[in-house]
Parts: C-alpha cells; sequence; structure tokens
C-alpha cells in the first residue's frame, strides 16, 4: 500500500514537473565505434512561461555527456564546452552538425543506424527529460501531416 501511494505521488509529481517542461524533439545520433564519440543534435522546445536552460545530459551508454557549441573562427572549426543552453520561454533551441551538439563521451556500444540511444536531459528549472537519440545518418525528416 505505502509502496502503491508513493508511486501515486511519483506520477503526480511528473505530471506537475511534465506540464511546462522542456521537450525533446527529432533527437538523433550519428553511428559511432564502440569506445568513440557520438553526436547528437535534437531540438528543443520551451512551450512554458519562463526561459529554462539545459544544463545537463546523461547516458548509461556514455561515459559521459557534454554539451558543445560549435564556432568558425576564419577557416577553422572549433568547438568548446558549454555549461548550459538556454530555452528562451515559449521558444526552441536548435542542436545541429556546426552548431549546440552534444557528445556522447567513449560510448559503451557500437551505434548503428536505426539504434536508440536513451538519455536523459536535466534543465535549470529542475525538469528531467528523456529522450531517445535515434541513430542514423542525416536528421530525420520533419514529421509527416499524418502520421
Ligand atoms: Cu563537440
Amino acid at each position: 500500500m505505502r509502496t502503491a501511494l508513493t508511486a501515486f505521488a511519483a506520477a503526480l509529481a511528473f505530471a506537475a514537473a511534465a506540464h511546462a517542461a522542456p521537450q525533446v524533439q527529432a533527437a538523433w545520433s550519428r553511428p559511432a565505434a564502440q569506445g568513440t564519440t557520438a553526436g547528437g543534435y535534437m531540438t528543443l522546445a520551451n512551450p512554458g512561461a519562463k526561459a529554462d536552460s539545459l544544463v545537463a545530459v546523461e547516458s548509461p551508454f556514455a561515459s559521459a555527456v557534454q554539451i558543445h557549441q560549435s564556432s568558425m573562427h576564419g577557416a577553422m572549426a572549433m568547438m568548446q564546452a558549454v555549461t548550459a543552453v538556454p530555452v528562451p520561454a515559449g521558444g526552441r533551441v536548435t542542436f545541429a552538425p556546426g552548431g549546440y551538439h552534444l557528445m556522447f563521451l567513449a560510448v559503451t556500444r557500437p551505434l548503428k543506424v536505426g539504434d536508440t540511444l536513451p538519455a536523459t536531459l536535466s534543465f535549470a528549472s529542475g525538469a528531467k527529460v528523456k529522450a531517445s537519440f535515434v541513430v542514423a545518418l542525416t536528421p530525420p525528416a520533419a514529421p509527416a501531416p499524418k502520421r
């Protein structure tokens, strides 16, 4: 009984937290050999009325996950780790090659096209959002109107 009540309370808390939590859309990663680094790309949407920031990412299939930002310095592409990515209220942020991206460090298994890579995204608001990164060679197509 106690366990059931605890689970119920947890479900309520989750529902409340999920209400305005940021959403992860079109998450994908690229194929990678075991032990190497895989990039992670997605769109973060914030349906809430308050700005939020992505501050951490964890995946059971990576020894660590870093948040990076790529930029061009003259003709050289550079990337650096960032500690937070702001997601404006009612806005969205795209993670894509050449811009913000996740780095799944030392993946614990080979990533092949069609695999999914689960991850948990933590936000400054305290929201924790689960996502599945689909391993693919190209970004997932925009969702078709009737599917
Ligand atoms: Cu990077």
